[in-house]
């Protein structure tokens, strides 16, 4: 019984998985995630009128950090802008798609990507008579950027779960997944997040802040449970899974992505090399490896678009086998 999500597994997750589970600290506000989690897919799922259910993906962004006290003052963290997550979430929502985006706080959010770095302070000012006005310059990308998050979410196409570490990121996941379960084929994991890959178990971190007076810190790192299997055996099944590997040195990249898609059988490995993430990335799946480049005659394009046009094809393919 897994009384986080109030469900009976079929099969028991393996025990290092059952294990990180079980001695992480309790997410705050589980109950309150998981309704939300209901309601936005039973919501998308007969959506009003005559409306056929939608597709609903989970686009995860950003980095998670691996805390190194409870009352953490330190930790490690993981890079990622949140750009990937950000642009892909708007162009699956274009494409029609419910979109759960699972984003680290403070990491670039959907239809802000053409406000200036601080847009409280940029982008208004406070005139004679006291009220708010928007400043010249940013006029056009603070209304398009505030009309189509407000229609996103009021339209019921949005959900954003925030968090910070690598515990809040896999229980939300775990919960996603398992509130997806019943959509089957409809279901789509796009996993942009960069996941730390070791941590330090909850149990024995230290509690307070780490003193510097003792000299070298000796810290044992474990290795974070590979979840992506967990998530195509369990959680979710029938989900298209799309997951990312980033590295620096181009000779591995391929043969990486090439072992991720094998080990979690995933449907596509999305392989993409630091400097150049902005520019291309390849596909790689069970037979090709598709290379996706952003125009370059065009200033303000970007990956994401012809990125998110291959998914969508692949995975309305996927819908129709599966309905066989
Ligand atoms: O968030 P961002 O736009 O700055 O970068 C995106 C990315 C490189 C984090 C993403 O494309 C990715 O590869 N994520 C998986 C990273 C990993 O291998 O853990």
């Amino acid at each position: 019984m897994d009384s986080r999500n109030g469900s009976v597994s079929e099969t028991p997750l393996d025990a290092e998985i059952e294990s990180f589970f079980d001695s992480a600290p309790p997410l705050k506000d589980s109950a309150g995630i998981i309704k939300k989690l209901k309601e936005f897919i039973e919501y998308n799922s007969t959506p009003p009128g005559k409306g056929s259910p939608r597709r609903v993906v989970c686009v995860t962004s950003g980095g998670t950090t691996v805390p190194l006290e409870q009352r953490c003052v330190r930790y490690i963290d993981n890079f990622s802008s949140g750009h990937r997550g950000a642009t892909s979430t708007e162009y699956f929502i274009k494409a029609g798609y419910a979109v759960i985006f699972l984003y680290r706080r403070g990491t670039f959010q959907p239809y802000c990507q053409s406000l200036p770095e601080d847009p409280l302070l940029e982008c208004f000012e406070c005139s004679e008579d006291s009220t708010i006005q928007v400043r010249q310059p940013h006029t056009e990308a603070v209304k398009r950027a505030v009309s189509d998050h407000h229609a996103a979410i009021a339209g019921g196409h949005l959900l954003k779960l925030p968090f910070t570490t690598i515990f809040e990121y896999l229980q939300i996941l775990q919960s996603i997944a398992m509130s997806m379960k019943d959509l089957g084929s409809l279901a789509v994991f796009y996993l942009a997040a960069a996941v730390s890959d070791f941590y330090v178990p909850w149990k024995s971190m230290a509690e307070h802040k780490i003193q510097s007076a003792s000299g070298p810190l000796d810290m044992r790192l474990v290795q974070v449970p590979k979840m992506l299997s967990a998530l195509k055996k369990e959680w979710a099944p029938m989900a298209f899974c799309i997951s990312f590997k980033l590295e620096t040195d181009s000779k591995i990249l391929l043969e990486k992505a090439e072992m991720a898609l094998k080990k979690y059988r995933m449907h596509m490995v999305v392989a993409n090399e630091l400097s150049t993430r902005k520019e291309e990335v390849t596909v790689v799946t069970g037979n090709e490896k598709i290379l996706v480049c952003r125009d370059k005659t065009q200033a303000d394009s970007d990956v994401e678009e012809p990125l998110i046009e291959l998914i969508v094809g692949r995975h309305s393919a996927y819908v129709k086998d599966s309905d066989l």
